[in-house]
């Protein structure tokens, strides 16, 4: 198995995690996105948008969609499934995949690329940090009862969901916007829940 990405890359953390997860080892391909290589024809050969991750297969099989890859991957390695087999919390781990999708990474990383990766300065760069916090709060207040009442945002157990939101949580932690996990007790405590996993201490050390 080949992993094309970059290690700093929030979609291509969330397959690495996905893979400690499972505990296995995939052959490591550097896409260096500041050289811009992801534009390069070989990699557009993999991903024809010109972004990372993607991933080879044993067989060949090539994949690219970072959430499609790691609910392949949940599929084909053994191990602990990351995805509920009853109807309730499946349908919550998907709710939650599309919600940080839709609402929580697009938030999260107007704040991010501003504040560290330095995309952007003036006050067009603090308007986008402050629409970004905004946009985070507002994620935040919808899922701070749910984790008051379930451990993970699928259930009591720790699916591809969580997997999916560890990359840009653990980024935001690193920005002004840190507060803002404090803010919110129930997704505090479910962030250092999270973040103690072995998997995330592997991926993000
Ligand atoms: N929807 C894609 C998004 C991938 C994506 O945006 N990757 C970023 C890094 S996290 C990237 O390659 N950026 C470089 C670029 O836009 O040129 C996925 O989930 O795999």
């Amino acid at each position: 198995m080949k992993v094309y990405g970059h290690p700093m890359s929030t979609c291509t953390r969330k397959v690495l995690t996905t893979l400690a997860e499972k505990g296995k080892e995939a052959e490591f391909v550097l896409v260096d996105l500041t050289k811009g290589e992801q534009k390069s024809p070989a990699h557009l050969a993999r991903q024809p948008f010109g972004v990372v991750p993607a991933f080879e297969a044993d067989d060949g099989t090539l994949l690219y969609e970072s959430r499609a890859i790691i609910r392949y991957l949940d599929r084909v390695l053994p191990g602990t499934s990351l995805t509920p087999s009853q109807p309730k919390p499946y349908g919550f781990m998907e709710q939650f995949i599309g919600v940080e999708q839709s609402y929580f990474s697009p938030a999260a990383m107007k704040i991010i690329m501003v504040e560290l990766f330095h995309r952007g300065e003036g006050s067009e760069a603090a308007a986008r940090v402050a629409e970004g916090r905004q946009g985070v709060e507002k994620v935040f207040s919808v899922v701070e009862p749910v984790l008051g009442r379930q451990q993970f945002l699928a259930g009591d157990a720790f699916s591809l969901a969580d997997v999916t939101w560890m990359p840009y949580l653990g980024y935001l932690g690193a920005t002004s916007a840190k507060d803002l996990i404090g803010k919110y007790p129930n997704v505090s405590a479910w962030w250092n829940r999270i973040s103690a996993r072995p998997s995330w201490k592997k991926v993000a050390g």
